[in-house]
């Protein structure tokens, strides 16, 4: 399979997060980029390639144009006032309050951000434009025959939503290849999201459309970041409703209980007819998470690709989370190579 990779990523380098009140080193670091890396050369050989720039176009399709001007242009404004200093909110908006009247800094990083792990810093933005370049590279491979293709993305996507970021996340790198499909003609496109924490950016994107199905398999929010969205009731709304699928498990699921939610997963796609496949492909559900607690081993995550093979369809395979970092290129080269060996097959 074919990998789209960028060294650019390793620009958004955040020093900490914040979790339960202690400031504590980011989990989602640069070096979770290069067991991947080497172990897709080990397993694939020399298959690797470096983005082509598709600049903001395709981003302003699933994105609001101020949620991408924020991002590409808050740096500059913000280490002119507080010099290069990580930037997180230290307020948000309440609910029922005036978020549109203030333009100072922070108060417009906290109506963006939703959170306090996903910090702005002078590189981000170039990783951000790098990452979501990566998967616009491999969905244009799929999208000119290749079958499948792999966008190593850092910073992951998923939790970004039409006009916010957070969870990581910055640009829904997901959302813009889906639509990228949808732009050059496909009829309909699915994105099966199984990182351990639901899809809600890409959720909140496609939430009033039936063109684009989103099905996502994760912890539980009642128990689980982002807590406030990923329930079952969630079924998409307006020409969307029905479009919206949320399958979340509890605590400990191990692969029967997910390979059960894996199915139904793949019902609902094959039942939709989609033309073109997007996965977020998180390996947080690994047993060995430090920050998840589902209970996957190496061999289940080939399972899980022969499993999406099975649907037949050009697909796309998109980096989400995954933070045991030595188990990480094992993890994902597993799906890939376990979804390759059945779709060729
Ligand atoms: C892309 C992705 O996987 N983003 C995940 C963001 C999760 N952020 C909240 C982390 C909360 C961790 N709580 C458990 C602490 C265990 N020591
Ligand atoms: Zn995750």
């Amino acid at each position: 399979m074919k990998t789209v990779y960028s060294p650019l990523h390793a620009l958004q380098d955040a020093e900490a997060e914040f979790i339960r009140g202690k400031r504590v080193p980011s989990f989602e670091m640069p070096r979770r980029a290069e067991p991947v890396l080497a172990r897709i050369s080990h397993v694939f050989g020399d298959q690797t390639i470096e983005p082509q720039d598709f600049g903001t176009g395709p981003l302003v399709r699933v994105h609001d144009e101020t949620l991408v001007a924020f991002l590409s242009t808050f740096w500059d404004r913000w280490s002119a006032e507080n010099g290069p200093v990580d930037a997180f909110p230290n307020a948000w908006p309440p609910p029922r309050s005036h978020r549109l009247k203030t333009q100072r800094i922070g108060a417009e990083l906290g109506r963006f951000c939703i959170d306090m792990s996903s910090p702005i810093m002078e590189g981000t933005w170039r990783a951000v434009s790098a990452s979501a370049n990566v998967a616009l590279t491999a969905q244009a491979s799929v999208a000119s025959g290749e079958g499948c293709a792999f966008a190593l993305c850092r910073p992951p996507g998923h939790h970004a939503g039409r006009d916010y970021f957070g969870g990581y996340c910055f640009i829904n790198n997901a959302a813009v290849a889906a639509q990228a499909f949808r732009d050059q003609g496909a009829t309909r496109v699915a994105v099966l999201d199984v990182d351990y924490h639901h899809g809600n950016g890409t959720q909140d994107i496609f939430y009033g459309r039936d063109d684009v199905l989103t099905v996502s398999i994760h912890a539980d929010p009642a128990l689980e970041y982002p807590y406030y969205t990923g329930y079952a009731d969630e079924a998409g709304q307006g020409a969307g409703l029905g479009f919206n699928l949320n399958l979340p498990l509890p605590w400990g699921t191990q692969f029967d209980a997910y390979g059960e939610a894996l199915e139904a997963s793949l019902l609902r796609i094959a039942a939709f007819g989609a033309d073109a496949l997007v996965v977020s492909l998180g390996v947080d559900t690994f047993d060995g998470d430090p920050i998840s607690k589902f209970k996957l081993h190496s061999d289940d995550f080939s399972k899980i690709g022969r499993a999406i093979a099975r649907l037949r369809l050009p697909t796309v395979f998109i980096m989400e989370g995954g933070y045991a970092v030595e188990d990480l290129g094992v993890n994902v080269v597993n799906a890939l190579s376990g979804f390759e060996d059945d779709f060729a097959a």
